[in-house]
């Protein structure tokens, strides 16, 4: 037989199509050109291929087995309103074959408020456990032995009184902080970019997560001080590549941070660790992970570490929460098994598979079991973990990866010329580009040029609710509020104050380490709205003004006539009243914006006068900016749970400043269970996850020519 040639196949492929064969090519939002075949050729020449796991540059993987000699921890992120229901099912998780704990904090435990403030009265026991103090903590770990166990906790902003409760709740358990294992997020940078549960100004934060370096690095061997983080990156809608750039960018730059505070790199770079996103681009998620080993290891080669552990990157991985639909909502268990196996042949260390009702609440026993036996199954069933790395050598998956690197460093390098990635978070560029990403795949999902099975092709006619996981809001809060009151009655007020104000003391002098100061004040029970505000008094408070990316759907839908329509009548509305005018508000401690700044940068191209409200208002403060703005509609965009106290109190607040004209709707995380209630109580729409956004628009436009009309 002849040896065929590329030029062969591609005439073949030609005959088979019909067409040219570079009309296959697949155009992903990476700005990677896909192609339909890989061979030898596309691998010549790439220097990583020839390297073995264990050791660097890790493209194969951080150890030498992987997951022969030891599989990656399954480690499910959960909390459930109080300490006691989240130490409940922590308890029977471990006993299911969960391996490792991961805490979610409520909304006002990450913006370091107690239970009892009045800004989160929404917020408390929702979307995670309320923690206020080490009595909460010590509930929380009850009877879960820290020694053993390891620990995740998903904290940043309030990420100094949680350590220093964790160490105290061990400390009392009679687990020294030497012996504690686990992980802290504390990775600020990312939160001033997407996630938003910030409280300082970015240098005041900087120091804070050099401090807990230092300290982990020198009290707690065990304990791993940071997880720099592109999963929210992923959710709030970068691409795999900015998310790849900006997470190592972000890493760079905690390093620099702990160097500057005169630690040596080897003393605390093996305890770094990474979490990324895993969606649904199969073969690009497992790359992606190979490529972050591989650029990590170049990135510390500049520090000159002597340890090897120094230029490895351990990574957590949690399935993609934005790939999940509300919308034939079991479709989700499929897409997370796809998910958590591609994470699992990129080489995670650690996983967290998402519950199929994820996507609109937290999630019930049931839902929660079917993700943890996901994970069991890949692990005892598959046989996935028998071989290191059984991607290597495929020419596809090895040509993505050097592509995935090459492009991430591209943009690494363009964050380095802007000054480091501080400076590129002040100057707005990661944000902005990940604005940009998002509504782009807004538009793409809306025109039904990416196809979600079950949402935009294949929608069944009739959807079923499924039973979902209620929390009683004001009975979590009620409760909380009883415990801090009795942590203050016993405690002595003398040692709290003088710890405070020692806090305050090494906050504001530079000198001494912030989390050794905040756990004498966690031992004294100091609150975590105490230990915060501590803090908060010399560091102030970070307010980020809301900037809304221009011209990105308007151009994706440029000449349809459906936009034409849209366009028109909202012409013929400004002519018969006034241009449309509506404020995207956020409410509460809800800081997810995705949703919010795609639609404000979507009505916006559509024609709309938009005013994008600022984070974090209270519902008069939105009611306020309304009456001020003199807009028609307040469109509240929640994410986070907080929709059935906060909706019906803005529709309060806005009566009260006689604007009962302006027309509200609700937007974002709403379980069709709520629709009803929010109807009930002055809402006029509500538009759930996998809206279309011109269907939205289209909504709104009727209220507003159904109150000219009237
Ligand atoms: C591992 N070990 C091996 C081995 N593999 N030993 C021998 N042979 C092998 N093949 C050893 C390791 O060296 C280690 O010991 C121990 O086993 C544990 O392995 P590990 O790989 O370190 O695993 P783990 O302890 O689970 O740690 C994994 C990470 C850690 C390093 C990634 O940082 C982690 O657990 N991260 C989880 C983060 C998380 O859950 N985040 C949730 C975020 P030594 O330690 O002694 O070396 C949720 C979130 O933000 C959601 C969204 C939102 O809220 O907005």
């Amino acid at each position: 037989m002849t040896k065929k040639t590329i030029a062969d196949w591609q005439a073949l492929a030609e005959k088979e199509l019909k067409r040219p064969a570079d009309s296959l090519v697949w155009n992903t939002p990476e700005g990677i050109p896909v192609k339909p075949l890989y061979t030898a050729d596309d691998i010549a020449g790439i220097d990583h291929l020839d390297s073995l796991p264990g050791f660097a540059p890790f493209t194969r993987g951080p150890r030498a087995t992987m997951y022969a000699g030891r599989p990656w921890t399954i480690r499910q992120y959960a909390g459930f309103s109080t300490a006691e229901e989240s130490n409940a099912f922590y308890r029977k998780a471990l006993a299911a074959g969960q391996q490792g704990v991961s805490v979610a904090f409520d909304l006002a435990t990450h913006r370091g408020y107690d239970s009892d403030h009045p800004r989160v009265e929404g917020d408390v026991g929702k979307a995670g456990v309320a923690i206020d103090s080490v009595e909460d903590m010590k509930i929380l770990f009850d009877g879960i032995p820290l020694e053993d166990i390891s620990v995740s906790m998903t904290m940043n902003g309030a990420v100094i009184p949680i350590l220093a409760n964790f160490i105290v709740t061990g400390e009392e358990q009679g687990v020294s902080r030497d012996k504690l294992s686990g992980t802290i997020q504390n990775d600020i940078l990312k939160e001033f970019m997407v996630r938003n549960t910030y409280i300082y100004p970015p240098e005041p934060s900087m120091r804070i997560i050099a401090d807990i370096i230092e300290y982990t690095a020198k009290e707690m061997p065990k304990f791993n001080s940071i997880s720099i983080s592109g999963y929210h990156m992923q959710e709030a809608g970068a691409t795999l590549v900015q998310e790849l750039a900006f997470t190592l960018a972000d890493g760079r730059e905690y390093v620099r941070a702990a160097i500057a505070k005169g630690l040596d790199v080897d003393a605390f770079a093996g305890r770094l660790s990474f979490f990324f996103a895993i969606g649904m681009n199969f073969f690009m998620e497992a790359a992606k992970l190979r490529a972050a080993r591989l650029l990590w290891t170049r990135i510390m080669q500049e520090f000159e570490p002597k340890k090897a552990s120094s230029l490895m990157l351990r990574t957590h991985c949690q399935t993609s929460g934005v790939s999940l639909a509300e919308q034939d909502p079991y479709n989700n268990i499929v897409r997370t098994a796809f998910e958590a196996m591609s994470a699992v042949l990129g080489g995670t260390q650690s996983l967290h598979t998402n519950s199929f009702d994820e996507a609109i609440a937290l999630p019930t026993e049931f839902s929660a079991r079917i993700a943890r036996n996901t994970q069991l199954i890949l692990q005892h069933e598959t046989g996935v973990t028998k071989v290191v790395d059984p991607l290597a050598g495929s020419y596809y998956v090895e040509s993505l990866t050097n592509e995935m690197a090459e492009k991430a460093w591209a943009l690494i390098e363009e964050i380095e010329q802007l000054g480091g990635m501080t400076k590129a978070v002040d100057d707005g560029l990661p944000k902005r580009l990940i604005e940009e990403a998002a509504t782009r795949r807004q538009a793409a999902v809306d025109r039904a040029e990416e196809v979600i099975v079950g949402v935009n092709k294949y929608r069944l006619e009739n959807e079923e609710p499924i039973d979902i996981l209620q929390i009683d809001n004001t009975a979590v809060r009620l409760s909380q509020i009883k415990r801090i009151e009795q942590t203050r009655r016993q405690r002595d007020p003398k040692r709290v104050s003088e710890t405070l104000a020692r806090l305050t003391e090494v906050a504001e002098s530079g000198q001494g380490n912030i989390l050794e100061a905040a756990v004498e004040a966690a031992r004294a029970r100091a609150t975590v709205g105490e230990i915060s505000d501590a803090m908060r008094s010399v560091f102030g408070d970070h307010a980020a003004t809301p900037e809304v990316v221009h011209d990105i759907y308007g151009k994706a839908y440029e000449g349809d006539p459906e936009m034409e329509t849209l366009s028109t009548r909202l012409k013929d509305y400004g002519k018969a009243a006034s241009k449309p005018r509506i404020l995207i508000a956020k409410l509460g401690q809800d800081g997810h914006d995705r949703g919010a700044k795609v639609i404000a940068s979507a009505f916006g191209d559509i024609g709309f006068d938009v005013v994008a409200g600022p984070l974090f208002q209270t519902p008069d403060e939105a009611a306020d900016l309304a009456v001020a703005n003199k807009v028609h509609v307040v469109g509240l965009s929640s994410l986070a749970a907080g929709h059935k106290t906060l909706a019906p109190q803005l529709v309060e607040a806005l009566k009260a400043k006689a604007a009962n004209d302006v027309i509200v709707v609700v937007g974002g995380v709403i379980p069709r269970q709520d629709y009803d209630f929010l109807l009930e109580h002055g809402v006029s729409a509500v538009f759930g996850p996998g809206t279309n956004v011109m269907d939205a628009a289209r909504s709104v436009l009727d209220l507003l020519e159904g109150r000219l009309r009237n």
